[in-house]
């Protein structure tokens, strides 16, 4: 059994409030053990509706938890979604401020935009390359509103999947010029390599992890619009990072791309 539409309204604001004054929170399921993925889906659409309300525009969607990495590194085994919007983008080498945000975290990922509309389920890898306009290297900005960045998949999904600022950059590329499966990155922070990996680590392709992401959207009544800008999930484990960091991940094929924060 659900949560009842009060206490969606309530974690909603609660997730609201903790991202806008960058206070951590505890994980919603201490509070709220039974709270199921659906629960946590409804949380992230009550925020979505109140973001698009006060005039943030949807830009599209990300996948998270998709690389054993990044699964390992949280504990989660099931990946997510969570939506992007305009207020999150950051353009490529601008300075991104952490005095509004808990404890950030960068990861690299390949972005795919899209140029046809997209709708699960049964969406697939083939339709996802077909609908796909051009790929792009991205470093995503997370940060959990949960102490200690710990939570489980229902508490995360409840939050955005931990959405916070995004980058795209590089080069944008067409995917079938390019081996999507076994492209290479290097994640650098402050010149130092702090993670390597390569895009086959993100579901063993990246096109895989945009198609689960559709299917997730198709079961909860919805599909992506073509023009949607959509993050595959993070190919290593993410970094921490500080004001004074410098950051940029270096994809094989697809360019560099790089952000600054202070
Ligand atoms: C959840 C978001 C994960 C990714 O790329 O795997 C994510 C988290 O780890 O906080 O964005
Ligand atoms: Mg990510």
């Amino acid at each position: 059994m659900g949560l009842s539409r009060e206490d969606i309204v309530r974690l909603a604001t609660r997730v609201e409030t903790a991202q806008r004054q960058a206070k951590a929170i505890p994980k919603l399921t201490d509070e709220f053990p039974s709270m199921t993925v659906a629960d946590g889906y409804a949380v992230q659409g009550e925020l979505r509706t109140r973001w698009l309300a006060r005039g943030e525009r949807l830009i599209g969607w990300k996948a998270g938890l998709t690389s054993k990495a990044k699964m390992k590194q949280m504990g989660v085994e099931v990946p997510s979604i969570g939506f992007l919007t305009s207020d999150m983008a950051r353009p490529e080498s601008s300075v991104v401020s952490t005095s509004d945000l808990v404890h950030p975290r960068v990861e690299c990922e390949v972005a795919f935009v899209t140029r046809l509309p997209l709708r699960g389920p049964g969406c697939t890898r083939e339709a996802v390359l077909e609908a796909t306009d051009y790929v792009l290297p991205a470093i995503e900005i997370i940060d959990s509103r949960f102490s200690g960045f710990k939570f489980d998949l229902p508490s995360v999904i409840a939050d955005n999947g931990s959405s916070a600022r995004f980058v795209g950059g590089g080069r944008a590329r067409y995917p079938g010029d390019l081996d999507l499966r076994t492209l290479g990155a290097v994640l650098e922070r402050n010149g130092e390599i702090v993670a390597v990996g390569a895009s086959a680590a993100v579901l063993g392709h990246p096109a895989d992890a945009v198609a689960m992401l559709v299917n997730i959207l198709g079961a909860l009544g919805e599909g992506l619009e073509a023009g949607s800008f959509v993050m595959s999930g993070g190919i290593t484990e993410a970094i921490p990072v500080k004001a004074g960091d410098s950051v940029v991940a270096r994809f094989q094929e697809l360019g560099s791309v790089s952000v600054r924060f202070d």
